[in-house]
Parts: structure tokens; sequence; C-alpha cells
């Protein structure tokens, strides 16, 4: 019983660490607490609260730790009769963790990550202490000393709990304090547009024109990302200029501010995949600040330095052109979610994150590609990387069971920085037919066509290529995503019914 109980005490330290050091917004059981809150008769919690007052939530949580220790204690006594019956107990209570954080507002997957640590400590722990127990039952000669193990062991991993649980509070904390900044932050002059009208096709099921921060794809090197305070945060301009500029948050937002609907991409997106998103940037023209510290004409790059240390170098001309290429502090009207590069990043229409992006950014050298190497192109990856021409279908999914009849298809096609003239669509390897695109506001954004066609029972192959607004053909060649992006025909599959 005392092993379950220790074994349930570890798990659930563990799973707070991890919601603390990943300031997932609050622990599983505080979850557990407000769903039980929330699914309370409103009259019973009234009598409830009126009786126990302010103390209402930490009594509702600390009830819930010790019918969770007394579950734990029930699982020890189980898993002397094996393991089936504490696993049980073990999922079940992992189970009302993940249904709890998952029906909170705003809940998402990736929140339920401290449950399952917290249930793979249990299913490792519970193993480990009653391992002697389980010795001195066999040999009873030996009972004594197993049991001293059981103590030590038992005595150990509950101070590592409270260890795990205080770090992972420690290395929360710098985070909790810049997304409390960031909530405070007001930027002038960044706005948030509704999505232009003209830019949806209406079919159901492609990918909004539009991406939530929420659902941008992520790709960084770093694992605890960076959390820069914007009083803390500087970029210094230097190497190949005349004069060296530093800038600090305040002298940053207080310029000019542009901003524009661009499409972002990673050069690791497969044919088909979803590493790619279209967001409203608000940020501040490297252009700009590239004529104010004079550029030596030999430089051809930018050797950009994240906070992590993580670096990209990006061909100096798509830093000074006339495209909108931008120093961002907002995604889609807000302030960059932390994730996305808090608070300041490098946006570059036309080109892969890879050789352009870069979040948490802090160092901008101006240099020679000849004299340097990045992150990806040292491990190689292509020096340049502008995003290649793609279309994706998005409507049906691929092995979806149709009705007979007419079949809505639809998608998203890109060609950052070119602009797409055409999509077109193919049936069972036959002729290419134009598909309808809808309006795109610039030609750094992705657009979204639709076509439909009358589809007979049976199996079917579809498949969909864009032009761009060069002429240029998307390839049907399949390459790979080493060096410099995927090329290659979206086909999916799909099965219409007999009429
Ligand atoms: N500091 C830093 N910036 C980075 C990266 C990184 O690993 N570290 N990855 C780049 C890559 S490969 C891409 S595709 C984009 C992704 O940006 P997102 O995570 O905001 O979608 O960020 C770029 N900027
Ligand atoms: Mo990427």
């Amino acid at each position: 019983m005392l092993a379950g109980v220790v074994t349930m005490l570890v798990g659930l330290a563990t799973s707070f660490g991890t919601a603390m050091a990943l300031t997932i917004r609050e622990s599983p059981v505080v979850a557990v607490a407000e769903l039980i809150i929330e699914i309370t008769p409103g009259a019973v919690a009234e009598r409830l609260i009126s009786l126990v007052g302010q103390l209402d939530k930490p009594l509702l949580v600390c009830g819930i730790v010790l019918f969770l220790l007394a579950l734990g204690g029930l699982a020890g006594l189980l898993s002397r009769t094996g393991t089936a019956l504490p696993m049980l107990v073990w999922l079940g209570v992992a189970g009302l963790g993940i249904l709890a954080v998952l029906i909170q507002p705003g809940g998402s997957v990736a929140d339920t990550l401290p449950v399952v640590v917290g249930y793979v400590t249990w299913v490792l722990v519970l193993a480990a202490v009653t391992k002697p127990l389980r010795v001195a039952q066999r040999h009873p000669e030996l009972a004594s000393r197993e049991r001293r193990v059981f103590l030590v062991v038992a005595g150990v991993l509950a101070v590592a709990a409270v260890g795990v649980a205080g770090a992972g509070r420690i290395v929360g904390r710098g985070r909790r304090h810049v997304a409390e900044s960031r909530r405070l932050l007001r930027l002038d002059g960044v706005t948030r547009p509704p999505v232009p009208a003209e830019t949806t096709i209406g079919l159901g099921g492609i990918s909004p024109w539009q991406t939530p921060a929420d659902d941008f794809y992520l790709i960084h090197t770093a694992i605890s990302v960076p959390t820069i305070e914007p009083k803390d945060w500087v970029l210094r301009i230097h190497g190949l200029v005349e004069k060296e500029l530093t800038l600090s948050y305040q002298d940053l937002v207080a310029r000019r501010i542009t901003e524009s609907w661009i499409t972002l991409g990673c050069v690791s997106n497969e044919v088909g995949g979803d590493l790619v998103g279209n967001a409203w940037w608000s940020g501040i023209r490297t252009a700009d600040l590239l004529a104010e510290v004079g550029l030596d004409p030999s430089a051809d790059c930018v050797l950009q330095t994240s906070d992590d240390g993580w670096t990209c170098s990006t061909p100096l001309s798509t830093l000074t052109d006339d495209r909108n290429a931008m120093l961002a502090i907002a995604m889609n009207g807000a302030p960059l979610p932390i994730e996305h590069g808090f608070p300041v990043r490098t946006i570059v229409p036309g080109l892969y994150g890879y050789v352009s992006a870069t979040k948490w950014v802090v160092d901008f050298e101006v240099t020679r590609f000849s004299d340097v190497a990045a992150f990806w192109t040292e491990r190689g990856w292509s020096e340049m990387g502008p995003v290649k021409i793609a279309s994706r279908i998005d409507v049906p999914r691929s092995g979806a069971d149709l009705p007979a009849g007419d079949v809505n298809i639809g998608g998203l096609a890109w060609a950052q920085h070119t602009g797409i003239a055409k999509v077109e669509v193919a049936l069972d390897g036959g002729e290419w037919r134009p598909a309808e695109l809808a309006a795109a506001p610039s030609k750094d954004t992705w657009v979204q066509w639709a076509i439909t066609l009358p589809l007979e029972p049976g199996d079917h192959q579809l498949r969909v290529r864009a032009s761009d607004k060069d002429g240029l053909v998307q390839t049907g060649v399949r390459r790979d995503v080493v060096p410099d992006g995927a090329t290659g025909w979206h086909t999916i599959d799909v099965s219409v019914a007999g009429a």
C-alpha cells in the first residue's frame, strides 16, 4: 500500500513538474478540480462554497490529491495479484486527467503531455518499488533486508518527486513572466484586419486561408524556447557596414510599422504536407534598417543569430529589395507568441524559413556567403532557399469513401513572391482541368482553389499541379526535401460508392 501511495505521489509530482516547466496553464489535478466545479450543480456548489468560503478551490485540490493517494494505495494492494489491476487504476486516473485537460477552454492535445508523463512514471515506479517486496515474498529469509531496500527506494523517490516538482516550477517561472509581459504589451501601429472575403473559395474542409497562431506549424531546434523580456531584447547590426546599429525593443517598435499577409513554409514540408501557414505579420522593414547602417558593396548575405544560438544566412538582396522583408513583432495582430519568436523574428516573403525566418533574433552580421556557415547549410541544406511552387489537395482526404456523383475537390497552392496563376487537377492520370482560384491580396500568399468533378463508382486517383505567374509549371518529378525543398504532384486515392 505504501508502495502504491509513493508511486502515485511521484507520478503526480512529475506530471506537475512537466506542466510547470512547459507552462501548460494548470496541472492536471487543477484541471480535474475545474472539471468537478464545472459539473457540480449550481445550487450544490453554492452551498459548499458558502460552507468553506474562499478555501473552496484549495480544499477541492487537497481532496482530489488525498483521493488519488488512496487510489494509489489501492493500486499498491492490487499489485500483489499482478500488474493488470494496478494498471487499470493508473489508466483510469490518467483517462480522467486527459479528459479534464482536454475539455478545458483552449485545451489542446499538447496539454495532455503532463498526464502522459505521470502515467509513464506510475508504471515504471510501481514496478521499481514493489520489486524488493516481491523478492521478500518469494524469499522470506531476505525479507528484512528487502524491506529496508524498499523503504530506502520509496524515500529517495519521494524526495526526488518533490525535487522534480520544484524544478519544474523554477524552469517555468521566467516563461510565466515573459508571458505576462507579452500579454500586457500594446503595440502602436499593429492592426488586425479581417480575412479578405475574396480569399475564401467557400469549400468546407480546406485549411483556412489565415492560419490561427495556435495552428501554425512550429519548427525550431531549441528544446526549451528562449524567453526574452522585451526590455532586455537588443539587436546588433554589424559586420560589413559603415556604422553599426544597436536597437532596443523600444527603438524598434517606435519606427514605422509595415504589415502584410505572408505565407511561411518549411523546406522540410513533404509534398502534400502541412508545414506551411499564412498569417498577417507586422514589423519593421529590414531594407530601411540596412539602408541606415550603410552596406559594403562586397556583402552578399546576413548571418542571423537567435538568442538560442541558431543561425541562418539570408541573401542580402532579399532583405533590401522591394519585398516586405521585416523584423516582425506581431502575428495576426497580436505580439508574436513565444514559440513563434517573441519578441522579434525575421520574416522574408519568398524564402523557406530555414534561410530567413529567425525566431528570437538578436544579431544581424552583414557578411559574405563565402565567409560563413549557418546551422542548416552546414548540414547539407542549400545556401539559397527560394520557395518552390507547391499545391495540395485538402478535400477530399486521401483514402476517403465518397458517394457517387459530383465531388468537390479543393486545397491550397503557393509560390510566394511569384504568385499562383493556375491550378489544375487530373483524374486517373487524364487531362489537366483548370480549377477555380480564389483571390490573393499579393503574390506573397497561398491561394485556395476548388473544382467539381463527376466521379464514376470505383477507385480513383486525383492529383494537382500549379503554375506560377512567371509561367513555370509545377514539376511532377519527385524529389526529397533535402537539400532545397520537395517537388512532385500531390496525389490522393479515393473510392466512390456504386449508385
Ligand atoms: N531560432 C530559430 N529560428 C528558426 C528556426 C530554429 O530552429 N531556431 N527554424 C526555422 C525554420 S526551419 C522554420 S521553417 C521557421 C518556422 O517558423 P515557425 O515555427 O514560426 O512556423 O522558423 C525558422 N526560424
Ligand atoms: Mo524549416
